[in-house]
């Protein structure tokens, strides 16, 4: 596969086409039926979730969020392959597979109020929290990966970023460290043809992203990140040069961005309702329910019923996270020094004061 596609071709690794017809049957990967149907429903279960968190966060109950809409079949395609032992190294798009690696949504929701145990994953094994700093999480992949490597683990770490972090240093410098070293990390560029305003085709001159493995004398490719099969398929041979000791493998996984980068932007600013138009027919769950329709599997009024029952678990669980106690105020200021210097302390006054000015018993200062 990875001689077949290699980057240096500019050619792109797809299984299904926009109806949802395989188009590639030599690289269809073996799902059965009723695996399949749990995976749409899973990717179903994250669209639905994605879009009730933006109105949410519209309603004041939450803070900033990064919607992940349009690009939920990367997030299902490792989420598919990822193992309950394997390293999940998130970026801060990737609900689907955070999901499946068994985090929860309440944590999200917590996460995303602002609240420290939101990180904390209860039933998530070997899950990294959310990275917001672009492309430092592939440093510590990197680093994952050499740990596995060193202590003769079978097991892989998978690392994502988007396109605009594949300009940060960090994630030059993690994937030739891993390449190097030869450790098991897939690392997955988000290709959502945006990093916040700016398009991909003036982040880089390289005649794509996948390209960059070949300088590190690693192997990449370049997937339609639309297409599930696709996906789900490059993520399984990766993990197994992975587990074979091949690794690394770069995937640049291309998509789009259908929401806006994060709540607190305005995409209408920056492009065009043609561009939208023209990947609304790449949508990736629209592709994969035509191929569930097609072959029986799925209907519109199945759909049309579970979404209802989807919405009571997220509001169930968003209210559970809005009911769980704020975390100790300690816990911000004390445990980052054993003792802590004066900037510090001031800091504490002031939110001391703004505590007190939010509880009504001081007026604004
Ligand atoms: C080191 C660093 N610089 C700048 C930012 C501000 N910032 C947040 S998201 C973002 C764009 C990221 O684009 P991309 O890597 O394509 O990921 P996407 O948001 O599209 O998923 C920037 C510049 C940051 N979080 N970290
Ligand atoms: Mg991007």
């Amino acid at each position: 596969m990875f001689k077949e596609y290699t980057p240096l071709k500019n050619k792109i690794f797809q299984v299904i086409d926009n109806d949802g017809k395989v188009i590639n049957t030599k690289w269809m990967p073996e799902i059965d039926s009723e695996r399949l149907v749990k995976i749409y429903k899973d990717m179903l279960f994250a669209r639905t979730a994605d879009l009730q968190i933006v109105s949410y966060q519209r309603q004041g109950r939450i803070y900033t969020y990064p919607p992940n809409y349009g690009q939920e079949a990367i997030a299902a395609g490792v989420g598919a392959v990822i193992k309950d032992h394997d390293w999940m190294v998130p970026a801060f798009r990737e609900l689907g597979t955070m999901l499946a690696k068994g985090v929860t949504l309440k944590e999200m929701f917590l996460y995303f109020m602002g609240n420290e145990e939101g990180s904390n994953f209860k039933n998530a094994n070997f899950t990294l929290p959310i990275s917001v700093p672009i492309a430092s999480q592939l440093i510590h992949a990197a680093g994952i990966g050499y740990a596995i490597k060193y202590n003769k683990e079978k097991k892989v770490a998978y690392a994502f970023v988007g396109d605009g972090g594949t300009s940060e240093g960090d994630f030059h410098e993690a994937v030739n460290f891993a390449g190097v070293w030869k450790v098991p990390v897939v690392f997955i560029i988000q290709n959502n043809q945006y990093g916040i305003s700016t398009p991909t085709s003036v982040q880089t001159a390289s005649e794509n992203l996948a390209i960059k493995s070949v300088a590190y004398g690693v192997k990449g490719i370049m997937v339609d990140g639309n297409d599930f099969f696709a996906m789900y398929r490059v993520v399984e041979e990766a993990a197994k040069l992975c587990l074979n000791g091949e690794g690394p493998v770069l995937i640049e996984a291309v998509t789009y961005r259908k929401g806006a980068h994060t709540t607190s932007d305005d995409p209408s600013k920056y492009r065009t309702k043609e561009e939208e138009d023209a990947w609304e027919e790449k949508d990736p769950m629209k592709r994969l329910k035509a191929y569930l329709i097609d072959k029986g599997l799925w209907s519109e009024k199945e759909e049309d019923k579970i979404i209802p029952q989807f919405k009571v678990e997220i509001d169930r669980q968003f209210i559970e996270a809005e009911n769980h106690p704020p975390y100790p105020k300690e816990d911000v200021f004390k445990h980052l020094y054993a003792e802590m210097p004066d900037d510090l302390k001031e800091q504490e006054k002031q939110y001391d004061r703004y505590l007190q000015w939010k509880s009504g018993k001081v007026k604004q200062q």
